[in-house]
C-alpha cells in the first residue's frame, strides 16, 4: 500500500471537522496505524484537533467489522460513563462520522480513514516516568475491563483472528523459518533457540482456558502504555484508547501486555540488551493498580495466573516481532533496517529477566492481592 500522505487529502475531505482544516501531520508513535493530528481553524475559538487515521491493511481485512467493533463498544462505554456522572467526551473515544454517513473512509486506493476527535488536557507516555503514572495506567486498564464486563461478547467480531493465541504464533514462527523468505534466518540463531526451549510455555494460559480456569472477558488486548491517555490536571488515566483489538480475550493479557511494554527502562527497540530488565517495584505498583482497577473482578486463579500473563505477553510479542522480521518487515512500522529483530531481542531478554526473578513476581502478585 502506498504511503497514507498520498491520500491524506482526500480522506481530510471526506470528514465534517466543523471549521476549516488548517494543517495535519503524523502523530503518536502506534506501530499499526497511519496516525495524523487534524488542526481545525474555527472563526472566532481556539484551533481544535481531530485525530485521522488510515487504519492498517496488513493487520485488518476488514475495516468494516473492525469500526462495528469501536461503534458498539464506544457506545456502550459512553452509556457507562454518563451514568457514573463522568465526562463522555473525554472519558471515552468517539467516533466522527465521514459525510456519507459510513463508520469511515474508503479512499480511491481502497485504504480505510476513521476520525475521532483529539481527547484535549492529556499527555500520551511512551514510558512509566514514575511509578505514579505506572499505576494510573493500570487502574485504567483495571477500570476499562470492569466496564466492559456485561458488554454482549459475542456481538463483537474477532478483529485479528488467534491474537493472543500463543500457539499459534509460535505456528507462524516455524512457517516464517521454514520459508525464510529474505535469508535471514541465519541472523536469528540464538533467537530462535531461546523460543524452542519455551515451546511449551506457549500452552500454559491457553490449557489453564480450555480446562475453565481462567474465563474468557471482553478484553482490550494491547494495553502499552501509550494506549491510555493521562490527564494532565489529575495525573489519572482518562480515556483508553486504541480499541482495535477489543475483543475475548484473557485478563491476564491485559496485565502482562502492560507489564512488558512499561515494567522496565528501555525503549521496545533498545539495542543496548543489558540495559533491559524488570522493574519489580514497577511490576509490583501495576499490580495493586490494576486489581484496583478491575475492583475485585478477578477470580483468585487470575490473578495466580498474572505473572504467566507478563511472561507470555512478552515471548509472544517477542515471537510475533521474530517473525516479521523473517517475513521482512510487513506487520510492525519501522523506522531503520532490524529494528524488528532488535525489538524481538528485548522481549526475549525480558522474559529471561522475568524467569531470574519468578518468586519475587510470585510474591508480589500475592502481597498486592491480600
Ligand atoms: P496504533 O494502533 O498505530 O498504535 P493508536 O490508535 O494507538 O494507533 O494511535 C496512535 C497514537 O495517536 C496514540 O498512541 C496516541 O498518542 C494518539 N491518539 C490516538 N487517538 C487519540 C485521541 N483520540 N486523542 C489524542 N491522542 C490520540
Ligand atoms: C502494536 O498498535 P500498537 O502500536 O498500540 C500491536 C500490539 C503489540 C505492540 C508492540 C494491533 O500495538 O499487539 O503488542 O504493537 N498491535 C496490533 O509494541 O498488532
Ligand atoms: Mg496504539
Amino acid at each position: 500500500m502506498a504511503e497514507a500522505e498520498q491520500t491524506l487529502n482526500e480522506a481530510l475531505d471526506a470528514f465534517e471537522f466543523g471549521a476549516p482544516v488548517v494543517g495535519a501531520m503524523r502523530y503518536g508513535r502506534g506501530h499499526i496505524n497511519d496516525t495524523f493530528c487534524v488542526h481545525t481553524q474555527p472563526e472566532d475559538d481556539d484551533c481544535r484537533c481531530f485525530i485521522l487515521q488510515r487504519m492498517s491493511s496488513a493487520a485488518f481485512k476488514h475495516p468494516d467489522q473492525l469500526m462495528a467493533n469501536i461503534i458498539s463498544v464506544t457506545e456502550y462505554l459512553g452509556q457507562k460513563i454518563l451514568a457514573a456522572g463522568g465526562d463522555r467526551s473525554r472519558e471515552a473515544m468517539e467516533v466522527i462520522r465521514p459525510r456519507d454517513g459510513g463508520a469511515y473512509f474508503t479512499d480511491s486506493q481502497g485504504g480505510a480513514w476513521r476520525a475521532y476527535p483529539f481527547v484535549e488536557g492529556t499527555y500520551c507516555y511512551q514510558s512509566a516516568e514514575t511509578p505514579e503514572l505506572f499505576s494510573a495506567s493500570g487502574r485504567a486498564f483495571g477500570r476499562f475491563q470492569r466496564m466492559l464486563d456485561g458488554f454482549p461478547a459475542g456481538t463483537l467480531y474477532e478483529t485479528i483472528p488467534h491474537f493472543h493465541d500463543t500457539e499459534d504464533r509460535l505456528a507462524r514462527l516455524k512457517a516464517a523459518v521454514a520459508a525464510d523468505r529474505l535469508g535471514r534466518v541465519k541472523d536469528c540463531g540464538p533467537e530462535l533457540e531461546f523460543v524452542k526451549a519455551r515451546e511449551g510455555d506457549c500452552s500454559v494460559a491457553l490449557n489453564a482456558m480450555r480446562a475453565g480456569e481462567l474465563p474468557v472477558r471482553v478484553t482490550h488486548n494491547d494495553t502499552k502504555l501509550n494506549n491510555v491517555l493521562i490527564d494532565k490536571k489529575s495525573g489519572e488515566g482518562l480515556c483508553v484508547i486504541d480499541l482495535d483489538t477489543v475483543m475475548p480475550g484473557l485478563a491476564i493479557f491485559d496485565f502482562g501486555d502492560s507489564i512488558r511494554f512499561g515494567a522496565n527502562h528501555c525503549a521496545e527497540d533498545e539495542r543496548d540488551l543489558s540495559r533491559v530488565s524488570l522493574d519489580l517495584d514497577l511490576f509490583s505498583s501495576y499490580t495493586a493498580a490494576f486489581l484496583e482497577g478491575t475492583g475485585g473482578s478477578l477470580t483468585p486463579r487470575e490473578i495466580e495466573y498474572l505473572p504467566w500473563g507478563a511472561k507470555l505477553m512478552t515471548l509472544e510479542c517477542g515471537i510475533r516481532f521474530l517473525t516479521d522480521y523473517l517475513d521482512g518487515d510487513t506487520y510492525f512500522h519501522i523506522s531503520r533496517p532490524g529494528q524488528n529483530l532488535d525489538r524481538a531481542r528485548t522481549q526475549f531478554k525480558l522474559v529471561s529477566d522475568m524467569e531470574a526473578h519468578w518468586e519475587e513476581m510470585n510474591a508480589a502478585v500475592r502481597a498486592a492481592a491480600r
